[in-house]
């Protein structure tokens, strides 16, 4: 295959989305630097690179990002939990990424955004990425502003972002919420192939879910980046309803397109709070 995407550099390479793609990445970047807190698997491919690297570690993420085009940032604190951690991973961690991309004339940045940036709005909206954040979760409101930094380094210093809202990226959907969120493993590998190679792309935040049969998302602007969903949770109905049985219609988990982060409280560390012990 020919190697159509230059010198890539993956954070996040060792997590769940990480892994997923890395092998479509490995086929068609000229070089793949994978980098991670925790180590990938091995064996490593001839065109590509291990780089441990913290995101807080300010001069090891210079390194890092020395001699890449693109960047394709997966790392950072994937889940709800203390704002320390986050504070470190998301916060700190996409300032010194940007910070590093200017100092070494990186291209475009591809950010793992997530849907959790707008899950304060109700099952019965439909959302488009112009429409004002409602994190639904410290987490949320940190990936959030991992927009808005991209929004500035594209509008002050010229660097070129695509957020992607990641819908629910796991192998099978895993949840009725599926219906709408779901984005399969394809699907992702496709939407990112399409952010990193789409010419022009300015700053874009574009929402990332499979064909599915619930319109949660408006997604005109993954579709204008090229990006044309295969799969569909429709296909999985079966599976989906019997493991995971509707909620019933006005609980809250049911109400807002967030799910179950809502069951996760930072103030609890994780812990669910009372109120949403039994979501059926
Ligand atoms: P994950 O938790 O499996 O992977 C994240 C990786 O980042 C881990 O390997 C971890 O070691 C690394 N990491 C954490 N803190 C770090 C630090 N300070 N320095 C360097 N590396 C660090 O998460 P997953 O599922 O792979 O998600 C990847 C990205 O996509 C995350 O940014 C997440 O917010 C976003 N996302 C994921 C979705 C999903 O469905 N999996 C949906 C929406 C967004
Ligand atoms: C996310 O943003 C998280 O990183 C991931 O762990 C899942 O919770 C996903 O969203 C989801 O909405 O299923």
């Amino acid at each position: 295959m020919a190697h159509t995407l230059g010198r890539i550099l993956l954070t996040g390479a060792a997590g769940n989305l990480g892994r997923l793609i890395r092998p479509s990445l490995q086929a068609s970047a000229a070089y793949l630097r994978l980098s991670d807190l925790a180590s990938v698997a091995a064996p490593l491919h001839e065109n590509e690179a291990f780089v441990a690297c913290d995101l807080a570690d300010r001069a090891a993420v210079g390194d890092m990002v020395a001699g890449i085009d693109t960047i394709i940032h997966m790392g950072g604190a994937s889940q709800e939990q203390r704002f320390e951690p986050l504070l470190q991973s998301n916060l700190l961690g996409i300032y010194n990424l940007y910070d590093a991309a200017l100092a070494h004339g990186v291209r475009r940045v591809v950010y793992a955004s997530s849907n959790h940036v707008t899950g304060y709005y109700e099952s019965c909206d439909t959302v488009r990425p112009d429409m004002a954040m409602r994190p639904d979760s410290l987490y949320a409101a940190t990936k959030g502003f991992g927009e808005l930094v991209a929004s500035f380094y594209w509008h002050r210093h010229g660097i070129e972002s695509v957020c992607l809202r990641i819908g629910s990226c796991t192998e099978h959907p895993k949840s009725q919420r599926a219906f709408a969120a779901w984005l399969s493993p394809h699907d992702l590998c496709e939407l990112v192939r399409c952010a990193v190679s789409a010419p022009t792309v300015g700053f874009t935040v574009v929402n990332g879910v499979s064909d599915n049969p619930v319109k949660w998302y408006e997604d005109d602007a993954a579709r204008i980046l090229g990006f044309s969903p295969r799969d569909s949770a429709a296909d999985h109905a079966e599976e989906i309803n019997a493991k995971w049985p509707p909620l019933r219609e006005g609980h809250l988990l049911q109400r807002w397109q967030a799910g179950n982060i809502l069951r996760q409280d930072y103030r609890l560390d994780g812990g669910i709070p009372p109120e949403l012990e039994n979501p059926v």
